[in-house]
């Protein structure tokens, strides 16, 4: 039932799930993750500068898990019984435990997440990042940090997750940019394990 596609992408360890959830429940799990998760519009410091994110955003998880990056500080509201629900789906197939997850929500295609990598030091050395995608297909691009030709484009569509571990982190980065298109709401919840 759940296809698992493997990335064959060199210093990476990437799986994709196509369909990770089923198409007839990905509406109601969006509906009532944009209605009752507390979203927040945050300022983040990049290049000395703040800025407000493009995007809003959440950080649920166990007590004392707390996030920082870009100068921001993200302490963690408990688990919803929905949210603990997604958690044990995901980790049947990480094999992880997962303690902590941030939420993004692209309101529009002017929402986006930047070029980054997940590789904070409370991630750990090789962190395992579970991406679970519902509303809106976006495109999510793969770059690596030190081959220019290296790079790799996925539609995340609603019931998606992408599994990143081993030493992904290190030799690529991520991103969800803007588009012109006219597109509805997504949500993204990344599943991540806080030392
Ligand atoms: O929205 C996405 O698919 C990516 C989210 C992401 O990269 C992050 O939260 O670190
Ligand atoms: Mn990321």
């Amino acid at each position: 039932m759940r296809l698992a596609v493997p990335l064959p992408l060199p210093d990476a360890e990437i799986v994709f799930y196509p369909a990770f959830l089923e198409l007839s429940e990905c509406d109601r799990l969006f509906t009532e993750l944009r209605q009752t998760i507390a979203w927040r519009h945050e300022a983040i410091t990049l290049y000395g500068q703040s800025q407000l994110q493009p995007r809003l955003t959440a950080w649920y998880g166990d007590a004392g898990k707390s996030y920082r990056y870009s100068g921001l500080t993200m302490h963690p509201t408990p688990w919803t019984p929905l949210l603990l629900d997604l958690k044990e789906k995901v980790e049947a197939v990480s094999g992880v435990r997962f303690n902590s997850v941030l939420l993004n929500l692209y309101r529009d295609g002017n929402d986006s997440m930047g070029w980054h990598s997940d590789d904070e030091p409370e991630l750990g050395r090789n962190p395992v990042i579970g991406s679970l995608s519902l509303g809106e297909t976006r495109r999510f691009r793969l770059r690596h940090r030190r081959e220019p030709t290296q790079k790799q484009e996925l539609a995340l569509t609603s019931g998606s997750f992408l599994l990143m571990r081993g030493t992904t982190q290190h030799n690529w980065q991520h991103q969800v940019p803007k588009t012109k298109r006219r597109v509805a709401p997504r949500v993204n919840l990344t599943f991540r394990v806080i030392a």
